[in-house]
């Protein structure tokens, strides 16, 4: 077994057993579930791509000027497409390093590939790391640290906390933090960026069983009982995404030695993505020492980025 699905295992232990069962949204993104990741930031009702890309064109040259960082880094950088907008306003002005990091050596790999020859000024440095551990040790110089798309909605109120600790800790005085997050907006929008009418965050949902079918070896788990679930929860301020079973699963893992049943219309949380008003956003950045310089949003004020400064 890899360390990869020994986590998995552990996650499934964790929390498929408890009420509601729940497993966390990092194993959405297998081969499949990446690719339809890929397709959901181009459908027209999922807006966050779209308006941190434009905030980001706007704004990158303000970035590199205000944070004057020779030390690109991106936590859970992925293909780190954005982040070429960065890339290019820095490397202008100066020589750079960028380092990105994400759990997945092999995308790791294939992006600062691609980033190396497109960007020759630029020394790729990648780390293979899990921004759910502490932030590995940075090369030093002037740093910026960005993490974009909205992924803070992933955490919870307690986890956010922990993670801005992290992100402090990583962090020397004077170097800069970079977030993108999604701002609160109109309920329909917001399950409806969760529940597109092309059905692709329906399979990216349901991608979550085949993917725990598979890596737990799953006996009596099929797809096809499960029916994707988006809504808006008020009191927390967040979007929850959920399976529901549509008739009785009983299921054996193989890998846990250990049953697992749900009873039809019974639900499992598989993901929250935390909204946020933009004066507790910063609130909070500044609780963790990590000192608001400027917010932008785009034009209507979906999506935010917001530069803080490490005190
Ligand atoms: C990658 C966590 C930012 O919460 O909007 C998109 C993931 N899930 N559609 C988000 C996601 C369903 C996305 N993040």
């Amino acid at each position: 077994m890899t360390t990869v699905d020994s986590r998995l295992a552990e996650d499934a232990r964790a929390g498929l057993w408890q009420n509601p069962p729940s497993l966390p949204p990092r194993w959405f993104y297998d081969e499949r579930g990446s690719r339809l990741f890929d397709e959901i930031t181009r459908l027209p009702e999922y807006y966050p791509t779209r308006r941190e890309t434009e905030i980001l064109q706007e704004h990158s040259a303000d970035i590199a000027r205000l944070t004057q960082a020779t030390t690109l880094v991106e936590l859970g950088s992925g293909m780190s497409t954005k982040t070429r907008l960065l890339l290019t306003a820095f490397s202008t002005a100066r020589d750079c390093v960028f380092v990105p990091i994400d759990i997945s050596a092999e995308v790791l790999t294939q992006a600062a590939d691609v980033i190396a020859l497109d960007y020759p000024t630029v020394r790729v440095s990648p780390i293979v790391a899990d921004f759910h551990e502490p932030i590995p040790e940075l090369p030093a110089g002037r740093r910026l640290l960005i993490f974009l798309g909205g992924t803070i909605g992933n955490l919870d109120h307690g986890e956010r906390d922990a993670f801005l600790r992290r992100v402090r800790a990583g962090l020397t005085p004077g170097d800069h933090f970079l977030l993108g997050a999604d701002l609160v907006k109109a309920p329909s929008r917001l399950v409806a960026a969760y529940d597109d009418s092309a059905g692709i965050t329906a399979e990216f949902n349901r991608n979550l069983i085949e993917v725990m079918r598979s890596e737990l070896d799953a006996e009596g788990l099929y797809v096809d009982d499960f029916q994707h679930v988006a809504r808006w929860n008020p009191i927390e301020r967040r979007v929850e995404m959920w399976l529901r079973a549509r008739r009785d699963v009983a299921a054996h893992f193989r890998v846990l030695n250990r049953d697992w049943t749900l009873p039809a219309g019974a639900e499992m949380l598989t993901e929250i993505s935390v909204k946020f008003h933009l004066p507790d956003l910063r609130r909070e950045l500044s609780g963790h020492g990590l000192e608001p310089v400027r917010t932008w949003t785009d034009q209507g004020g979906d999506f935010s980025l917001t530069l803080a400064r490490a005190a």
